[in-house]
């Protein structure tokens, strides 16, 4: 493999990696991921102690230990065009060595468990309620821009598309699995499972009108009424897609948990939602550190 040059690995003066602002020694393997910046100091301010504190943009990073556990907390801000970013650039940190541009033989692999908030399409889910997703859908597109072959559900896929009458020229979903090993750590009777659908907006491609009109009129309750497995499609957000099919193809884990703040199909939304979130965190965090 020749070296990476400088306009597709790019580094910054101190030898940190462009978007991230970080160096290859400040991150643990264990990766939590959170949208909201002001979530990361809500994750960290349980460790024990903060060794790193660095940001640039939206991508505010804390990595300190927590009962002898290494772990990094990073935001990630809103969608997978920024999950591109975090992931990519994150995965170098590890796997690409910076003084010779060039890929490691000896890959380390990443876990990352992401602590998001999402909207319900299931009536039957209350707000203020964990759920894990199983599987993701993705509406966004990121996926078509990587050989992603391997990390698909091609089952799942093609079921989705023809459910909604999509071909070729209309958009085409992809679908992608958490990891079943890291997904194993998280369960309990606290969290519900699902298949995520990941938008490339918050408005329209979640079905929202403020004072536009979605084209596509009944997406959420037809998203509802559509089962594979046993599963549902449970709840819309941003970033999971992105992270399980970016996750795979690096060779890493990913697993996507999120508090339901908002219930789409009865128009609830939280009163509560920085306590639950704030929940979910700390139940994270336990289950992390008592594997
Ligand atoms: C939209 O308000 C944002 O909130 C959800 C969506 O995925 C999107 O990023 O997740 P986070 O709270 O983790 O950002």
């Amino acid at each position: 493999m020749s070296a990476l040059g400088n306009s597709e690995l790019i580094l910054n003066p101190d030898g940190s990696i462009y978007h991230l602002n970080l160096l290859p020694k400040d991150i643990a393997p264990t990766i939590i991921t959170v949208g909201d910046p002001n979530r990361v100091a809500m994750v960290s301010k349980y460790f024990d102690s903060i060794d790193v504190e660095k940001g640039k943009r939206e991508f505010l990073t804390h990595t300190g230990f927590l009962k002898g556990k290494k772990i990094t907390v990073i935001s990630t801000g809103i969608g997978t065009d920024n999950i591109d970013i975090v992931f990519n650039e994150l995965d170098a940190l590890v796997n690409i060595d910076f003084a010779t541009r060039k890929e490691k033989n000896n890959k380390t692999r990443l876990d990352f468990i992401r602590i998001g908030t999402s909207g319900s399409i299931q009536a039957e889910i209350p707000v203020d309620s964990f759920l894990l997703s199983r599987k993701a859908i993705g509406f966004d597109g990121l996926m078509h821009f990587y050989k992603a072959g391997q990390a698909r559900n091609k089952d799942l896929e093609q079921q989705i598309n023809q459910f909604l009458g999509w071909k070729e020229h209309d958009i085409i979903a992809y679908a992608v699995d958490s990891d079943k090993d890291l997904s194993d750590i998280f369960n309990s009777n606290h969290i519900r499972f699902g298949i995520t659908s990941t938008n490339s907006g918050f408005y329209g491609p979640q079905g929202r009108s403020l004072r536009l009109s979605p084209k596509i009129t009944d997406f959420n309750t037809k998203l509802a009424s559509f089962s594979y497995q046993d599963l549902n499609i449970t709840n819309h957000e941003m970033e999971t897609a992105g992270m399980y099919g970016l996750a795979k193809l690096h060779g890493h884990r990913a697993v996507s948990l999120n508090v339901i703040l908002a219930n789409r199909a009865n128009g609830e939304f939280s009163n509560n939602g920085n306590k639950a979130v704030d929940d979910l965190i700390k139940y994270t965090l336990e289950k992390i550190v008592s594997r």
